[in-house]
């Protein structure tokens, strides 16, 4: 079921668990701002989350709340992550899902980042 991204940030979802150690995931890259792992069910090849470390439940919680240094930071990390994975010549794409019409289902920022073949119109 999609999330109400307007919630209050829950610090029981999954991602929070992942970022506390709690539950593991295959890290593709850590930093002060974000950490990135592959999603548990990929659908391009090369299919990698990246989630800001604060609390943030969606995209518009983020582009709201975070702070300037924050924002730099996980842009940056989203970017670092897409050039570490080979992608950038072949080219990649981003998505972030939020709330009920975006079919967000997890209530943690998290950008998809999918590539390695060509990809059709959209990817949910
Ligand atoms: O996408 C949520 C994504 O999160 C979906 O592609 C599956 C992925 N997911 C869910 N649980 C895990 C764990 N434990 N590890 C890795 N990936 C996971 P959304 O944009 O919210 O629809």
């Amino acid at each position: 079921m999609p999330i109400d991204a307007t919630q209050p940030y829950d610090s029981g979802n999954i991602f929070a668990k992942i970022l506390r150690g709690e539950i593991s995931a295959k890290t593709v890259y850590e930093d002060d701002y974000a950490l990135a792992f592959h999603d548990i069910a990929p659908q391009a090849p090369h299919h990698v989350l990246v989630i800001p470390k604060g609390a943030y439940v969606s995209w518009d919680d983020l582009s709201a709340r975070a702070s300037d240094t924050e924002i730099a930071g996980f842009v940056r990390a989203v970017g670092h992550v897409a050039r570490e994975a080979g992608l950038v010549g072949e080219g990649y794409r981003l998505l972030a899902n939020v709330g009920q019409h975006g079919g967000q289902e997890v209530p943690h920022l998290h950008v998809h980042l999918f590539g390695g073949e060509p990809l059709g119109p959209m990817l949910s």
